[in-house]
């Protein structure tokens, strides 16, 4: 493994000094600057002096930017009620973790809910400044962290939701993802050699045949691929979605032994660290850095950095498969136990949902709970003999095992309600068409309906076999919300990413548009 330049400002050592690595590359940004005045993480220190001060007489920089670093989001929507952005790598929440994060939203009433996100983790609301301490020593004394999950660092890291259970998996990803998990957080403490990368960077590992976490969307994307006999990943770089410019992640040529991983993302994150452009910050993700060298000069940086010579990739992967979307009840590859997902709507939990949901977990199943890029829940280790009482359960009438067609595959960003990016309202929209939709048309087949606020696309449209961009449409001299519609999107085995079809159609006047789409396109039938 490459080591960390000690003659750098800060060593390797278990609690590093909160001072950034400092980017070879001239800062030219606002965000570098800030960066460079003071790392994101040495707000850790002043959460009393923030409480002390409030919000609204706190440095604005601090508040609005250098929070983020410890997964805290000012919300100019709500001011004074903030996000928190917590880490879940691959997915896995303990029933105890839901429902210290249920009993710290609570508390703040209606204010208080969370969101499931589109990388398998949640979003805490309504979070006061003057609580943040005493939220950070529950995180702890329960194993949750939300460190560096804002802003240019490291984004959670995804792994098959049903690792571990799933008798068709190829290699269970939640060791995996752990541990490069750990390897960027110093352990969720907070780790200055990955604080200050150029951009937001987004990792995934795959250990099934159907691909159920978009590798391909990711900056770095490891897929299943043996060798021979020998089980290891293909390797993609460079996937991202950006107002500006969207595209899949490109093979690298490197197939890697799962024991590589590690080294593997740590090299690549380095040579983005140190050689990554930090100009205009629409250009500073990892696949201009790959445009910039060419991807042969990109892969024998990394060589470099990790210090040995890579193998060339497989000749094929594994994915075979359609994706899953795992709602509904399986079979577990352990004899006698079943996984169950459920259907949660646009992935908005209330604080009783959440206690309710840690709740089932440890009454039917082993007291654990897996969430998906599609905002869904799935609660494993349920045996034969516990199935028939827990689908009697109340919660289950909101949280579907067997959710209706569109429903099924409706996933929403945060949209208007808490995002300052947003053009248009999305989640309470989202799940409003569809009901209406429904009410109107029967629907056989799952229709994948993808929402995103803005251009950012947080809710992926492109990849949805609908995708709704939020955006502004003029009618009749008027300025109304709208929406780009996207399609085409493919999941799974030859993923592709869909395309904007038709712009700016007015929210007022979507219904009928897509009535007409899922009537020609998707097979549904008009109801008598
Ligand atoms: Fe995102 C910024 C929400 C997944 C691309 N995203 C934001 C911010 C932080 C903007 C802000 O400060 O308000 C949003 C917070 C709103 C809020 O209050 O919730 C936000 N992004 C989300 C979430 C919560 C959407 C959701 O409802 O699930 C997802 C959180 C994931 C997580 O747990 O970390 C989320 N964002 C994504 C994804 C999808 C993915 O990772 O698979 C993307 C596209 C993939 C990618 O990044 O390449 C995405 N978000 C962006 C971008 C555009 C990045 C770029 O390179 O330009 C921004 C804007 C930015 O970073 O400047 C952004
Ligand atoms: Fe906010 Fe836009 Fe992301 Fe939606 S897509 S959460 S509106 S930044």
């Amino acid at each position: 493994m490459a080591k960390f330049d000690p003659n750098s400002r800060h060593s390797n050592t278990e609690e590093p000094a909160m001072t950034s690595t400092v980017p070879q590359k001239t800062a030219t940004n606002k965000f570098e600057k800030l960066k460079a005045e003071k790392d994101g993480l040495a707000v850790k220190d002043e959460l009393e002096t923030f409480a002390q001060l409030g919000w609204e007489a706190m440095e604005e920089t601090d508040r609005d930017h250098r929070l983020k670093w410890l997964g805290v989001f000012f919300r100019p929507v709500t001011p004074g009620k903030f996000m928190m952005r917590l880490r879940l790598p691959n997915g896995v929440i303990t029933s105890e973790q839901m429902r210290v994060l249920g009993e710290i939203v609570q508390r703040y009433g209606d204010d208080g809910s969370a969101d499931i996100t589109t990388r398998q983790n949640l979003q805490l609301r309504g979070i006061r400044i003057e609580d943040l301490s005493d939220i950070f020593q529950r995180f702890e004394r329960v194993g949750l962290t939300s460190i560096q999950s804002g802003m240019d660092n490291v984004r959670n890291i995804t792994g098959s939701p049903v690792a571990g259970l799933d008798a068709d998996e190829l290699y269970d990803t939640r060791e995996l993802v752990q541990q490069v998990q750990d390897m960027i957080t110093n352990e969720g403490k907070g780790n200055p050699e990955f604080s200050n990368l150029p951009r937001k960077f987004n990792i995934a590992i795959g250990g099934c045949r159907d691909n159920s976490i978009h590798a391909e969307i990711n900056d770095i994307a490891f897929i299943p691929a043996f060798k021979q006999e020998a089980f290891g990943f293909n390797v993609l770089v460079g996937g991202f979605f950006s107002a500006t410019r969207c595209e899949a992640a490109i093979p690298l040529n490197v197939w890697a032994k799962p024991e590589q991983v590690v080294d593997l993302c740590r090299g690549i994150l380095e040579v983005f660290r140190d050689h990554g452009p930090r100009g205009v910050r629409q250009k500073t993700r990892l696949m201009w850095l790959i445009d910039e060298w060419g991807i042969e000069k990109f892969r024998s940086e990394v060589e470099k950095q990790i210090g040995y010579a890579l193998e060339s990739e497989a000749e094929k992967d594994e994915i075979l498969w359609e994706k899953r979307d795992h709602l509904g009840i399986y079979k577990q590859k352990q004899p006698g136990l079943n996984y169950v997902g459920l259907n949660i709507l646009v992935g908005r939990l209330s604080a009783n949902d959440m206690l309710e949901l840690s709740r089932i977990a440890e009454v039917y199943g082993s007291g654990e709970i897996r969430l998906t890029v599609e905002q869904n829940v799935i609660i494993p280790n349920i045996s034969d003999s516990r199935l028939e009482p827990f689908l009697t359960e109340p919660i289950l009438e909101k949280f579907s095992v067997n959710p209706s067609a569109l429903s099924r595959g409706l996933v929403s960003c945060t949209g208007a309600q808490f995002c300052n990016f947003a053009l248009v309202e999305t989640k309470h929209r989202a799940v409003e068409l569809v009901k209406e939709l429904e009410a109107e048309l029967t629907v056989e087949k799952t229709v994948r309906i993808h929402w995103t606020g803005c251009p950012n696309s947080c809710g992926q449209p492109q990849v949805a076999d609908i995708g709704l961009m939020g955006t502004k449409a003029r009618k009749e001299g008027k300025t109304l919300e709208g929406v780009n519609l996207y399609m085409g999107g493919k999941v799974g085995k030859d993923a592709q990413l869909g395309e904007c079809v038709q712009k700016s159609i007015p929210c007022e006047d979507l219904k009928p548009v897509l009535r007409q789409i899922l009537v020609e396109q998707f097979g549904a039938r008009v109801k008598e």
